[in-house]
């Protein structure tokens, strides 16, 4: 593992074809949304997962964790894109193919110009009734509904997030592409993740083990930093602005 050399992480990268950017919560905290395990400020220090992200903990309680997306909804609703979500962006000018493939759910990669997003968690942008049978919904679509969670417009039955709660099964289509590519790709940049949930952490690995190099950017190191070709230790929104810099100097576009 070598440490903090963006010049050394954009040597590994030059000559790289075909990218594939994994992302986590800490490439949107610059955005001010909250990461999950950060010691001081993670959304799991204050709120317990299995009572907000599962399905069980939804049904204890729906209007409780209903009311807690809302909440992130507003906080996501009022967020920018920041420099590292627009640098990820700036990579498709650098690279003959570039693919995000996303833990988040807050929209923002897309946001930044990015044009092809894999969203391994869903998207809190999207809503289908409990079972899934029903989808595709937007937020819009309940406005004139007084129950809280809403109710399917179809069925009756209550509205979820189209999100993907512990103990759910990951999209089938979007993690087998994401697979594919991250066992495809000549280079992986990995950003914000503690890279401790499975299946999503499964594609650096996967990246690894098919011989990609690997450069994870993170103030603090993660599961993942030690086996990275190279560690970034530092802010998203610091560091890939400098790595996409130093690309373009060794680069042509195209
Ligand atoms: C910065 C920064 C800055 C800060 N710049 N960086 C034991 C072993 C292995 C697996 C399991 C196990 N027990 C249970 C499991 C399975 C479980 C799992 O992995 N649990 C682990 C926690 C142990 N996985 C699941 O349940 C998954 N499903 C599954 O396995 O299904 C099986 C199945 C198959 C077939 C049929 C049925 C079932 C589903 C996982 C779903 C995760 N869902 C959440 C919530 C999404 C909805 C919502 O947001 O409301 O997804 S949990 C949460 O964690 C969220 C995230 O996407 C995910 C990953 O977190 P992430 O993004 O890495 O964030 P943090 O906070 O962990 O890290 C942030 C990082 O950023 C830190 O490193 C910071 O240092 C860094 N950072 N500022 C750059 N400025």
């Amino acid at each position: 593992m070598v440490q903090n050399s963006v010049e050394a992480a954009a040597r590994a990268m030059a000559r790289a074809r075909h990218v594939v950017v994994f992302t986590g919560a800490g490439v949107s905290r610059e955005s001010g949304i909250a990461t999950f395990r950060d010691a001081e400020e993670g959304i799991w220090r204050k709120y317990d997962p299995m009572e907000m992200a599962t399905l069980e903990g939804y049904l204890r309680d729906p209007a409780f964790v209903w009311a807690w997306y809302e909440h992130r909804f507003g906080i996501v609703a009022g967020a920018e894109p920041n420099p590292g979500h627009r640098a990820i962006a700036e990579l498709e000018q650098l690279f003959d193919s570039v693919t995000v493939v996303t833990q988040n759910i807050d929209g923002l990669h897309q946001r930044a110009g990015s044009t092809d997003v894999i969203e391994l968690h869903g998207s809190m942008h999207r809503f289908a009734c409990l079972h899934r049978e029903h989808g595709g919904f937007r937020l819009a679509d309940f406005a004139g509904q007084e129950d809280r969670p809403p109710r399917c417009p179809v069925c009756g039955d209550l509205i979820r997030p189209d999100v993907v709660w512990f103990g759910e099964a990951l999209p089938r289509e979007e993690l087998d592409r994401g697979q594919r590519l991250s066992a495809a790709c000549d280079a992986m940049l990995v950003v914000g993740t503690s890279g401790i949930v499975f299946p999503a952490a499964a594609l650096p690995l996967q990246a690894i083990h098919s011989g990609a190099t690997l450069i994870d950017v993170n103030p603090e190191p993660s599961a993942l930093s030690s086996q990275a070709t190279i560690y970034l230790k530092g802010r998203g929104g610091d560091i890939v602005p400098q790595l996409v810099e130093e690309l373009r100097t060794r680069r042509e576009p195209g």
